[in-house]
């Protein structure tokens, strides 16, 4: 048997959580155009007859945040890493290197374990910066170029991984995953949809001054009897203005963010869900953040 920790790790917007959905073929980690989307370290199980593997998607270290938040989230991908027994670092070959690349580059490479380098957003013809990368091939045991979005070469990488874990006992029973898989209790699930679709919803205007708190979920039954999930949560920013913006013009922007991050937990549960939202202004957030 092999078993082992695979993180996958690489700049904001790489597509570290797109890839660690696709590999599980579940949603377990959000996706944004936004840079540290994940805030957390985040784990997906993957399984066959012969493996198990446990990855861990973390958050994208943030060179341009000064703030409090930000300063937080990315100690985390270089604690993952002790962890590791495989390290997938991630490329997006749509972007030149830079500071941000170097900094997550001179990290990976100070860790003593089998790396993987893996170029990803092959789908995307131009632009094309993979002779950038490619000096790192001697550096690197192996090297896939892939599509996350596409699931473009995701057997070969996974073949790949397999060979590099070491063999071991198993490390989770296969037949106790659940529905809500992963290390995320469902209220912290539930506040990580919620806060994809306002991240979605709300574009450009608020990237992070925003996080999300669900109160409660309870399971009840509607008027016919049909169960329910209930779920009241809120969305936490900085200031009134935010807040504002957050609801939009009688409520519009509010309920748009409602009725996706609804349809999607409707779809993940497989049951009806009444969500009940509420926008709070809380200068503080931040500070009480992790
Ligand atoms: N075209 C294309 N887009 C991709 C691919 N993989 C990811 N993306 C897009 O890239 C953006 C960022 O993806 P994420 O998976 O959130 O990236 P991440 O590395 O987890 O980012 P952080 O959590 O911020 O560190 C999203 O808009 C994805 O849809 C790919 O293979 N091809
Ligand atoms: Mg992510």
């Amino acid at each position: 048997m092999k078993a082992g920790n695979v993180v996958l790790v690489g700049r904001p917007n790489a597509g570290k959580s797109t890839l660690i959905n696709a590999l599980v073929e579940k949603k377990i980690s959000i996706v944004s155009p936004k840079p540290q989307t994940t805030r957390k370290v985040i784990c997906g199980y993957w399984w066959n007859e012969e493996a198990q593997i446990i990855f861990w998607d973390t958050p994208g270290i943030f060179t341009k945040a000064k703030d409090l938040i930000a300063k937080k989230i990315n100690l985390l991908p270089g604690l993952s890493l002790e962890n590791a027994d495989v390290i997938v670092y991630l490329i997006d070959k749509t972007r030149s290197r830079g500071d941000e690349e170097n900094r997550i580059l001179g990290m990976v490479r100070n860790v003593p374990k089998p790396k993987i380098l893996v170029i990803n957003k092959i789908d995307i013809k131009e632009p094309d910066y993979t002779y950038e990368y490619k000096f790192l091939k001697e550096e690197f045991d192996e090297w896939q170029e892939i599509s996350a979005l596409k699931k473009i070469n995701l057997k070969p990488l996974l073949e790949k991984i397999i060979r590099f874990l070491p063999e071991g006992e198993p490390l989770f029973d296969s037949q106790k995953i659940g529905a809500f898989p992963g290390n995320l209790t469902p209220e912290e699930f539930v506040a990580e949809v919620i806060r994809e679709k306002a991240f979605l919803v709300l574009r450009q205007e608020l990237p992070y001054t925003l996080t999300v708190i669900t109160e409660k979920i309870e399971e009840k039954e509607d008027k016919k009897q049909n169960p329910i999930f209930y779920i009241s949560a809120k969305i936490l920013t900085t200031s009134r203005h935010y807040k504002k913006m957050i609801i939009g013009r009688g409520g519009k922007t509010i309920k748009e963010i409602g009725t996706l991050a609804r349809k999607e937990l409707e779809l993940i549960t497989n049951q009806k869900v009444y969500l009940d939202l509420e926008v709070v202004a809380d200068p503080h957030w931040p500070e009480k953040f992790l």
